[in-house]
């Protein structure tokens, strides 16, 4: 089926684009095309409006084509399109890293530049293994993730990765020496839990029982977590949880990696997810929200003692031979600049844990009692709805809540079993009833 292409007034050919993460064949029998989008809402192709309920791809936190966005990418592009960062410089890398650092939690003023969450996963990684190195801890080369956390696809992501889908296909091209905390859900005590679940806080102690008395600390690198596992399911961490990991890789000398790229830029009502938790990471990889998706961007934020590591080695030269031809992309860090100032302007930082937020968990927590509903779970202005699966059709259902809600004119994410909601930060309680309202008719009639 070729849908006209309104801009050429001609039938677009579907074919030749392998659309990533897509069921290709499905999507092409029946496109879902959006072809522009404003604030809150999408335009498709046939000129319908969604409301977006899931920042996109829970990226676009200051909302769609915001002006001073736009603008900062327009200009940038006429008077600088690229300039490297290979021994070279432009000055809003500079400035987008001051003002990075300056949100970052205390002490963690350092970024490193990617093009996206996947690449910032491997740069992290590596970041962990060449610091012990220099610090004559060579032997620290292992690394911890956990059950259903989502790291990017890259090989050393989906290493450390927790998501099964995502490795199968792979299992003998992963990184040796991962292993894997269990996940923290479907600990029955905690089901439809507001914010943070009671239950669960001993399941952080597996990363001293088992892993570092199997393997000694003294041959791990680093534990990387995400701290609310969005593609995962949106997977709250216990109360306690991530605080007792904090505690176990101090105690052995494990570098704790946050994942932010999701939790990242406002999602919990602070910069980011570290900052909320009251917990100091030695390194946060963020993307996403830093430009509000509108262009590629990603990264790593350090610890000031470990970009120091790198530059007080002996001897001169490059300190780390780690680095992406666009890192540091001069579109990438206007966008970056002007998104931090939306950002900044609008406050939208905090309204994760603002009268908004709380809106958000009274809608996520209405689903309770509708049919085939088992869990509703939420923090700051992410949560989930967990349906019960069809019997030999796993997904099936929260798919087809999906598409219902879509036609219907609202985007939400079916992540396995549950619908997930991360709506942009400008998000109002009108939008946010409409989004919640649109998933209870939907859930009431599904089959
Ligand atoms: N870490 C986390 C925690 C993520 O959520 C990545 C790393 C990788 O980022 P890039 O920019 O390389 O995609 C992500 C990305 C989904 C979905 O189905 C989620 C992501 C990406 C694609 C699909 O929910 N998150």
């Amino acid at each position: 089926m070729h849908p006209k292409d309104l801009s050429t007034n001609r039938a677009l050919n579907l074919e030749h684009y392998w659309m990533p993460f897509t069921d290709n064949r499905r999507f092409k029998a029946k496109p879902k095309l959006v072809v522009s989008a404003k604030d809150m809402h999408f335009t498709t192709a046939e000129g319908k409006q969604v409301l977006d309920g899931l920042a996109t791809l829970w990226c676009v936190n200051a909302g769609h084509g915001r002006p001073r966005i736009v603008e900062a990418i327009r200009k940038q592009a006429g008077e600088l399109d690229f300039a490297a960062s290979f021994s070279l410089g432009h000055p809003l890398a500079f400035r987008l890293a001051e003002r990075i650092a300056g949100v970052a939690p205390k002490g963690m003023g350092h970024v490193f530049y990617t093009n996206s969450g996947s690449e910032a996963v491997d740069t992290a990684l590596k970041i962990a293994v060449a610091y012990h190195r220099l610090r004559g801890q060579a032997t620290r080369t292992r690394f911890v993730g956990r059950e259903r956390s989502y790291h990017g696809v890259n090989i050393a992501g989906i290493s450390v990765g927790g998501v099964a889908a995502n490795r199968k296909a792979y299992s003998g091209a992963l990184l040796p020496g991962v292993d894997h905390l269990r996940h923290t859900h479907g600990l029955s005590e905690n089901r439809f839990a507001r914010g943070e679940p009671p239950h669960g806080v001993e399941l952080a102690d597996e990363l001293e029982e088992r892993i570092v008395a199997l393997h000694d600390g003294s041959n791990i690198a680093a534990l990387i977590v995400d701290p609310v596992s969005a593609s995962g399911g949106v997977l709250i961490p216990p109360r306690g949880y991530l605080q007792r990991l904090r505690e176990i890789c101090t105690r052995h000398g494990i570098l704790l990696i946050f994942d932010e790229v999701i939790t990242g830029w406002g999602r919990l009502g602070k910069p980011f997810a570290a900052q909320h938790f009251g917990i100091e990471p030695d390194l946060i990889t963020f993307a996403k929200g830093v430009t509000s998706g509108a262009v590629p961007l990603g990264g790593v934020i350090v610890k000031d003692s470990i970009y120091e590591t790198f530059t007080g080695a002996p001897g001169a030269g490059i300190e780390f031979f780690h680095g992406y031809t666009y890192s540091g992309h001069p579109l990438a860090c206007a966008a970056g600049i002007a998104t931090l100032d939306t950002y900044a302007d609008e406050k939208l930082l905090t309204r994760g844990s603002s009268e908004i937020a709380k809106a958000f968990a009274d809608g996520i927590h209405s689903f309770k009692g509708l049919p085939n509903v088992i869990d509703c779970r939420n923090l700051g202005l992410i949560g989930a709805v967990e349906l019960a699966p069809r019997e030999g059709a796993p997904s099936a259902r929260a798919y087809e809540a999906f598409e219902k809600c879509w036609d219907k004119g609202v985007f939400v994410r079916p992540v396995g079993e549950a619908l997930a909601f991360c709506p942009p930060l400008i998000a109002e309680k009108k939008h946010l009833d409409q989004m919640f309202g649109t998933v209870a008719e939907v859930l009431k009639t599904l089959p």
